[in-house]
Formats: structure tokens, C-alpha cells, sequence
């Protein structure tokens, strides 16, 4: 179904001279080279694309292992010539053309339209197999958009070397936060027997250059502490086996007790020997069954999970055990850095829980073996509709970094409401953490490029289900599609790749993606103005985080807090008067959000606590700010309904009708989310309101 085909619709080309000019080259594919898993999933995938979109069979040339000049072969100078060259390797692709030849990494390709002498072809190039792969998918993508020949000249390299997506699946078969239905991988304690769905998973991850998985929830529960033995080894290797097939390494979550546990060592004190020995045994059984093995995604010591801090060991003990049972295999240790103290008391200022993290980690630093990477979440809280970025990153200049986003929207609407989270997702990736000096911006870090680390990269928890469309809304296919694709280049716009996404899920209709891509566009700032105001995030439902509750872990031991009163609002996170978060930036941030008049606004109330009558840079009180964003934000929740409506008849009924039916739900409890929290503060503070609108 539409639904289910996501951004892969490959609808025909109804355009009869665009058709024929693709056709003319796409009738005929040569591959020179040798036959392996990897070039079958490009040859499978470019022949149904080329069926679906152009209606036609391609004729396959198969040309073995030599590697003819391509130019001299009178035999093959037509069509699509497919072709691997390992990154030294790479020739110029036109005769007589001497400009310097680019080189292609490993996971690069290039991407030729030649013409002349009354012939037509098109070169792609992969700097391996895998790049090839990601080649055709960016063809395929090119026709979909319907770009002509002429412009078919691009050489592409992904600039995050690891682009990993988080699974945070049960083998219960219930995902944590996931709102797209049950697991793909699992049902009833048990891995699900037909694997179709996750095939069609790893082409959709693959087809926006994915290159990594882990496939549990990093909440290791009983059964899945045991998908590192032999008894579910076999079964893991199968996932393993498929995405393999388009470039996917799988990684899985380990439980950091399983040597006590399930090992019967009775400690999983990561200095004790006998720990350490189950560990390597464990690493050695699991490489049997899968040779090409990612490694161990881990979350220690947070939130109930087990870690090195119970046997008075820190985290580079633990990270390091494992990194050394994993090291002669050439597997990887990802670490998370979410650990704080989920069981502290609001009345004590002194613990901050956005101040964990850095405290934890900046001590360690240096002390990891370099097949360990620490996993930072992007705000120093807990994936928040508005956060400041994470002071951890470039203040761990020895340590291999990877950025952890939230695809699956926890705290942004949890799928019932659209939030187009690349927006946001930029902001961080172009946050200048000066590290090292102006330019030192976030997206460097993780790239490696600033402080030269070998591996690095970037992960997210992934938002997919059973649900026919994976993703519950339609529109939330586009963070998935948009992650993909922002960073294997974070310098495409969010612009750029709603429109990529819309032409693509929708077609060509230019009626639609300026309506659709204006919409995604608006959608995340739509959300934060009706949720939680100027950064302080929360008022949440506790547990569920759907729906308002302004005071629902006001007093709770999470650590996550609003300090509203009488007077005002806000968490004093200054070194002045507050906790001192704020001394945990590099300057000129430090000083930025320590002074009240320097800090932006959307994050006022992050750093700050502040009186309701405090003026904004906009001009507004804070309490006037809430009252007018919440009145405004549920009317454009309305007007979102309203411009769906108009595209109606140019796209397809289903699409259409599902996304109306979740943009109906978003306008009523836009609402509700406006009455909740504007009486709340009108009764809070006794303002009323400015414009003299009637609040309860
Ligand atoms: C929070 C989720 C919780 C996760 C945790 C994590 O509420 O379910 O287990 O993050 O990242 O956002 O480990």
C-alpha cells in the first residue's frame, strides 16, 4: 500500500518525455565486477524501482572481473554502467577529460549522464559495494523527483561514519515509546518468524544511508539478556543476515549484570577476572555466529539498570571491559552517557540533573580504550521539545563522541501530533560549542573532523512499528527519511529534505509540497508554542509524557522541575545564584546563558528563574508570552487541518485520510493543551490576560 511503501513509492512517470529519456538509459544495466550480496540488493532494488517508475524490465549485462575501459567497450557504451572502485582506484569517468579525479571513499559513489557521438549512458560508481548501493537508491530517488539527465552529475560521501539507528524493542514485542504499533522483530518473548517487515525496514534505512542497528531496547529485560547466548545466537544472526544485505551492521544492548545473571560468576564487577573471562567467552560465541558483529550499545547506572558504580568501579572500568572482550573481533563498545540520579529530591539545589552527564564523563576522559564511544543525548535532560545542547560535547577531546537524537517523539507528540524534528536537529548539529576556538561546532565533533577521532557518528531511537505505515503518522515518516538523510550531509537544509521527502511519499504535484513541506516546516514551532514555554520543559504526564500535567513531577524525584510560583518560574541554572550549569559551556556560552539580558529566549526559563512580569527580548512579559503562544498555537494547530484539507484529491486517499484523521486528534488537544496550562498560570499568578481573553 501507499502506507506501508513509505518514501519507496516509486509511482510511474506519467510524463511521457521524461519516461522515455529515463528509459533510454535505465533499459540497459552492466555491471562489471563480481556478483555478491550487496550488488544483488542494487540490481534488485534498480529492477523494481525501473518496473514501478518506468514500466520496463532492464536488460542485466553481466561482465564478470575484468574492468574494461569503459570508453574502448563498444559493447557496453550505452545504458547504466554500474561499477565498484575501491577509493585509490578511482579513474576519470569521461575521455580525454583531465581534471584531477576525485577520490570516493569507501561509502562514497559518483554518479555520471554522458553524452555524445549520438550515445547516452550513465556511470555510477561506488567506492565499495555498500557505496553503489547507496548510489542506486540516490538514482532512484532522482527519478522519483523526476530530476532530467542533465543534472545527473553528483559525488556523494557520507560525513558521519557511523549513522546508527536505536531499536528500543521488547522481546515481548512491546516497543518503550514507541507509537507506531508492536515490534517488527518480536512477538510474544519470541523473534518473529517471518522477516519480510524487516527487510522492507533495512531498505527503507539503507535507501537514506543508514549503516548501523541495534535491536533491543537498551532497558535489557530477562530475555534479551540472553540474545548473547548460544540459545539465540542463531536467531539473531538471521536479522543479522538481512540487514547485512543493505549495509547494516546490527549491534545489540547488553545487560551490564549478565555475568551475574545469566553467567552464574555471582559479581559483574568489571575488575573481577572471572567477569572479565565470561565476557570475552561471550564476545567469542557471539562472532561465531556473526562474523561482521557491530558490538554492545549499553545504558549503566541509570535509571534502576545495572553498572559499574555497585562494586565502586566508574564507567571507563566498564566500557573497557567490554571493549576489550570485543576488541580482538574489531567490535565496538557504545556507551551511553544518560546516567544522572533519577531518585533525587527537588528541595536539594545543589544536584542538578542537567549536570550529570559532564560531571559523570569529563573526569573519564582520556581513560577509554578507542574502541569505546560515549553516546550523548543532545540536550543534557531528556530529549525536551526545546533544550540547550549538550555541554559534553567537545569538552571530551580523547574520547570517540556519538550524538544520540530521538526520532520516535516521546515528548513531541508521540506521533498523534506532527513535529518535523530536522529543524531541531539542526540547531544542534550547528550549535558552536567553541571547544576549540569559534567554529567548533557540534556537527564537527561528531563527525570527528575536529579533534580527528576514527569513529564517531551519530544515533537515534528509531520510531517505527507494525503499524501499516511504520510510523503511526504519515507526516513522521519524515523524521525518519530526514534523519537518514541530514546526517549523511547535515549541510542539507530541512527545506531541502521535506521537499525530497514530500515529492518522493506524495509526488510531483508542486501544489502539495508547497503545502506539505510548509506544514512540516511549521510544525515542530507550532508544538513547542502549545506545549511547555521558553525551554523549561515538562508538564507532562508522568510515565505516559503525552498530554499536559504542569505539576506532575513537580514533586517527584526525577529531577525535573519548573520552580513555578506565585512570583515566577524557571530553573535558576546559573553559576551566580543556581545550580551552575551554566559554567559547563566553553566560552562565550558560559557567559551567554549566565546573563539574564545575553540568553535567547526559547531557552530563558532553562537557565533562569525569573518573575511573571519579566520582559522578553520580543517584548512580551513570560506570562504574556505563555497566554499569547498558546492561543496562537492551538489556531495554527486548526489552520494545519484546514491546509491539509485543500490537498484533498492530489494525493492518494489513503495517505490522505490518515493524516487528516491525526491532524483532527492534534487540533482538539491543542486545545486542551492551551486551557490546561494558561489556567494554570492565570491561577498561578493572577495576571490576567493582556488581550483580555477569557482563561479559567
Ligand atoms: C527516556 C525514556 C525512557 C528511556 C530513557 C533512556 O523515557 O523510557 O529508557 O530515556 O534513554 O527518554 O534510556
Amino acid at each position: 500500500s501507499t502506507l506501508y511503501r513509505a518514501w519507496l513509492q516509486y509511482s510511474p512517470i506519467q510524463d511521457a518525455e521524461l519516461r522515455e529519456a529515463y528509459r533510454r538509459v535505465l533499459g540497459t544495466i552492466s555491471l562489471e565486477g563480481r556478483r555478491s550480496e550487496l550488488l544483488d540488493s542494487a540490481i534488485e532494488e534498480l529492477r523494481s524501482g525501473c518496473r514501478s517508475l518506468l514500466d520496463i524490465e532492464p536488460e542485466l549485462l553481466l561482465l564478470g572481473n575484468e574492468m574494461p575501459q569503459l570508453a574502448s567497450n563498444e559493447g557496453i557504451s550505452r545504458g547504466l554502467q554500474l561499477r565498484v572502485q575501491p577509493a585509490d582506484n578511482v579513474q576519470d569517468l569521461e575521455e580525454g577529460n583531465n581534471s584531477a579525479p576525485g577520490k570516493l571513499g569507501p561509502e562514497g559513489f559518483r554518479l555520471e549522464y554522458l553524452e555524445g557521438k549520438g550515445q547516452e549512458r550513465v556511470i555510477l560508481i561506488g567506492g565499495s559495494e555498500k557505496g553503489l548501493l547507496y548510489g542506486v537508491f540516490h538514482l532512484l530517488r532522482l527519478v522519483a523527483a523526476h530530476e532530467p539527465l542533465t543534472a545527473w552529475n553528483v559525488t556523494e560521501e557520507p560525513v558521519n561514519r557511523l549513522r546508527m539507528i536505536n531499536q528500543w524493542d521488547n522481546a515481548d514485542g512491546s516497543i518503550e515509546r514507541g507509537y507506531a504499533g508492536r515490534s517488527i522483530f518480536y512477538r510474544d518473548g519470541r523473534f518473529t518468524e517471518d522477516l519480510t517487515r524487516v527487510k522492507d525496514y533495512a531498505r527503507l534505512l539503507s535507501s537514506v544511508g543508514i549503516n548501523a542497528i541495534s535491536i533491543n531496547n537498551v532497558n535489557v529485560h530477562e530475555i534479551e539478556t540472553r540474545f548473547i547466548t548460544r540459545e539465540y545466537l542463531p536467531q539473531v544472526a538471521q536479522i543479522a543476515s538481512v540487514f547485512r544485505k543493505y549495509g547494516i551492521t546490527l549491534y545489540l544492548s547488553i545487560n551490564f549484570a549478565a555475568p551475574l545473571h545469566i553467567g552464574g560468576v555471582g559479581t559483574s564487577d568489571p575488575l573481577n577476572e572471572d567477569v572479565r573471562r565470561w565476557w570475552r567467552a561471550a564476545a567469542d560465541e557471539i562472532y561465531s555466529h556473526i562474523p561482521d558483529f557491530g558490538g554492545f550499545l549499553v545504558k549503566a547506572d541509570s535509571e534502576h539498570r545495572p553498572g559499574p558504580f555497585a562494586y565502586g568501579r566508574d564507567h571507563a572500568d566498564g566500557a573497557n571491559m567490554l571493549a576489550e572482550a570485543l576488541k580482538p573481533h574489531g567490535g565496538i563498545v557504545i556507551w551511553r552517557c544518560f546516567v544522572y540520579n533519577c531518585m533525587q529530591d527537588w528541595r536539594d539545589r545543589s544536584t542538578d540533573r542537567a549536570k550529570a552527564a559532564y560531571d559523570h564523563f569529563t573526569p573519564l576522559d582520556g581513560r577509554f580504550m578507542d574502541n569505546v564511544l560515549l553516546q550523548i543525548k543532545n540536550g543534557p535532560m531528556d530529549f525536551q521539545v526545546r533544550e540547550p545542547v549538550s555541554p559534553l560535547f567537545g569538552s571530551m577531546k580523547h574520547t570517540n563522541q556519538v550524538l544520540e537524537f530521538q526520532v520516535t517523539q516521546e515528548y513531541t507528540g508521540q506521533q498523534r501530533h506532527v513535529c518535523y524534528l530536522v529543524p531541531q536537529w539542526k540547531d544542534v548539529l550547528n550549535f558552536d560549542t567553541h571547544a576549540d576556538g569559534q567554529g567548533s561546532y557540534v556537527k564537527r565533533i561528531v563527525s570527528g573532523s575536529l579533534h580527528s577521532m576514527k569513529l564517531s557518528g551519530i544515533a537515534a531511537v528509531s520510531n517505527i512499528g507494525d503499524d501499516e505505515n511504520w510510523t503511526g503518522h504519515t507526516l513522521a515518516q519524515a523524521n525518519l527519511y530526514g534523519y537518514g538523510r541530514l546526517i549523511w550531509n547535515p549541510d542539507l537544509t530541512s527545506e531541502e529534505i521535506a521537499e525530497e521527502w514530500t515529492r518522493q511519499t506524495f509526488g510531483n504535484d508542486e501544489a502539495v509540497i508547497k503545502t506539505a513541506c510548509g506544514m512540516l516546516m511549521k510544525s515542530w514551532p507550532i508544538y513547542e508554542s502549545y506545549t511547555s514555554p521558553l525551554g523549561v520543559g515538562w508538564m507532562v504526564t508522568p510515565h505516559t509524557h503525552y498530554g499536559p500535567d504542569v505539576d506532575g513531577y513537580e514533586y517527584s524525584r526525577w529531577g525535573t522541575y519548573h520552580f513555578a510560583d506565585r512570583d515566577g518560574i524557571g530553573v535558576d541554572r546559573t553559576a551566580a545564584t543556581g545550580t551552575g550549569y551554566t559554567a559547563q559551556y566553553f566560552e562565550p556560552n558560559a557567559r551567554r546563558y549566565e546573563t539574564l539580558e545575553d540568553c535567547p529566549d526559547e531557552l530563558l526559563l532553562f537557565f533562569h528563574h525569573v518573575p511573571y512580569s519579566h520582559r522578553l527580548k520580543s517584548g512580551k512579559t513570560v506570562i504574556q508570552h505563555i497566554y499569547d503562544t498558546h492561543f496562537e498555537g492551538a489556531d495554527a494547530a486548526a489552520e494545519l487541518l484546514v491546509e491539509w484539507a485543500s490537498l484533498e484529491g492530489r494525493i492518494d486517499p489513503a495517505q490522505h485520510a490518515q493524516v487528516a484523521a491525526r491532524l483532527a486528534e492534534q487540533a482538539e488537544h491543542a486545545k486542551h493543551w492551551r486551557d490546561v496550562i494558561n489556567t494554570y498560570f492565570f491561577r498561578k499568578s493572577g495576571v490576567p490576560d493582556g488581550r483580555g481573553r477569557t482563561i479559567f
